[in-house]
């Protein structure tokens, strides 16, 4: 018996010690999209998007098992929805086996910029590298020309890295030592303190983000003679919750004292014109109110400004949904002139997947994201904002634009000591 449904995998992390478990947010955001485009009779001609999914708690081993179960058991899946920089490197290089598609709705990996590794695949979320032109747009504005960086050892931000790296070496920046570590970050972060470090990148996920900034207050690398940059993805609170859960041993007026001042960089992922109409008839303001509603239901105090993992990225997800259907809808379309349809899709069927690959690669539409369309890398194209953590709230400092080279600045930053930290040492002679 065929059935009249379109389906599809989704692989969510929800509920990891690490990494990023953006699903919470992400999970609930696709469910509306889906609800949304099934809505639609206009879209996927009498056929309805089912989406079959399951947590990977960011792991690649397990994202792999939660992968394998979706293609060998039935239904037929037609593509992949994938969060997680290292869930979906592990998924997208897997799936072109099956002639997969895949969309990452959550994955920042540059090295997912790679057509020869993978593919099949595609993403909402647009890549870090967006941030290395705005880092250096900073320093050059701030008269920074000395600089380190400490990672965490993923491929995501190792790939970042070497992307900074570039943009450095082209702007005349010295990066004076590059730290890394796997889970704990204290001999990194005493190197730092050894290497005379003053403006320093940080690059990881956020449960390592509270234990460097633990390790930075009892070094004391913060304050007036220190600038931080880390990534602006965490949610606002980051650096006060679950402390004990992790084990950091900094009080939360430690974490905030050590906080105080850093500059975050990130990339855009809500429409910015919040009253204009996006392509589900909804503005971006719209879909905030009923995210809200739905992650309320799900018991997130989002009145309390208690937000789920995820939640900055939850238009990605519900992007992504919609690339879906408006890609299926345009294969649909082209089979039905030879009499086929997705349904004569399987796994060794590379005719149909080349027409779903052609159908997301012309995706163009306005979302709650933003424009949503894909560079040939399969890349998201998006603008960057620049935020500073001032009294305990971030304050936007600016937007950048990478390819118009046109950095906004609302001069709103603060530096504790009320003057710009220098990048070393400042040497003052006594005459
Ligand atoms: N903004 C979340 C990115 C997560 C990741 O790249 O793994």
């Amino acid at each position: 018996r065929r059935d009249n449904d379109l389906h599809i995998g989704g692989i969510f992390p929800m509920e990891g010690e690490g990494g990023w478990q953006g699903g919470q947010a992400c999970m609930p955001a696709a469910e509306l999209a889906l609800a949304d485009v099934n809505a639609r009779s206009d879209l996927l001609s009498g056929f309805k998007l089912r989406l079959h999914s399951n947590d990977s708690k960011c792991e690649p081993g397990l994202g792999a098992s939660v992968m394998y179960n979706l293609l060998y058991n039935p239904p037929q899946k037609l593509l992949l929805l994938a969060g997680c920089s290292t869930v979906c490197t592990t998924v997208a290089e897997a799936a072109k086996m099956w002639n997969l598609m895949v969309l990452c709705y959550g994955a920042s990996s540059p090295a997912l910029s790679d057509r020869s590794r993978f593919p099949t695949l595609f993403r909402t979320h647009p890549s870090a590298t967006v941030h290395n032109p705005t880092r250096i747009k900073l320093m050059q504005k701030f008269a920074w020309s000395r600089i380190a960086i400490l990672q965490q050892a993923e491929e995501v931000f190792i790939s970042t890295v070497e992307d900074l790296e570039a943009h450095c070496k082209k702007a005349g920046i010295e990066i004076v030592t590059r730290q890394s570590f796997l889970s704990d970050p204290a001999d990194a972060v005493r190197n730092l303190r050894r290497q005379d470090a003053r403006v320093i990148v940080g690059l990881f996920y956020v449960v390592a983000a509270r234990r460097v900034l633990c390790e930075v207050y009892k070094h004391r690398l913060y304050g007036k003679s220190y600038v931080w940059f880390f990534i602006g993805w965490y949610e606002d609170n980051w650096f006060e919750t679950n402390l004990e859960r992790e084990g950091i041993e900094c009080t939360v007026e430690q974490m905030r004292e050590a906080a105080e001042g850093h500059l975050t960089t990130e990339a855009l992922m809500w429409n910015q014109n919040a009253n204009q109409t996006t392509i589900s008839g909804m503005t971006s303001e719209d879909f905030r109110s009923r995210l809200n509603e739905a992650l309320r239901e799900a018991g997130y105090d989002i009145d309390g400004e208690r937000y789920p993992e995820g939640y900055q990225e939850a238009p990605l997800a519900y992007d992504a949904v919609w690339s879906v259907a408006l890609a299926f809808n345009k294969t649909m379309e082209k089979l039905q002139k030879s009499g086929l349809s997705l349904k004569n899709f399987t796994y060794t069927n590379k005719k149909i997947a080349d027409d779903i690959y052609e159908a997301i690669n012309s995706t163009s539409f306005l979302g709650v994201s933003g424009l949503v369309a894909f560079s040939s890398q399969g890349d998201r194209i998006a603008l960057t904002q620049i935020e500073q953590l001032t009294d305990n709230h971030y304050v936007k400092l600016g937007y950048y634009d990478t390819q118009a080279d046109n950095l906004t600045w609302l001069d709103r930053e603060r530096w504790v000591g009320g003057k710009v930290p220098p990048d070393r040492t400042v040497v003052v002679n006594e005459l």
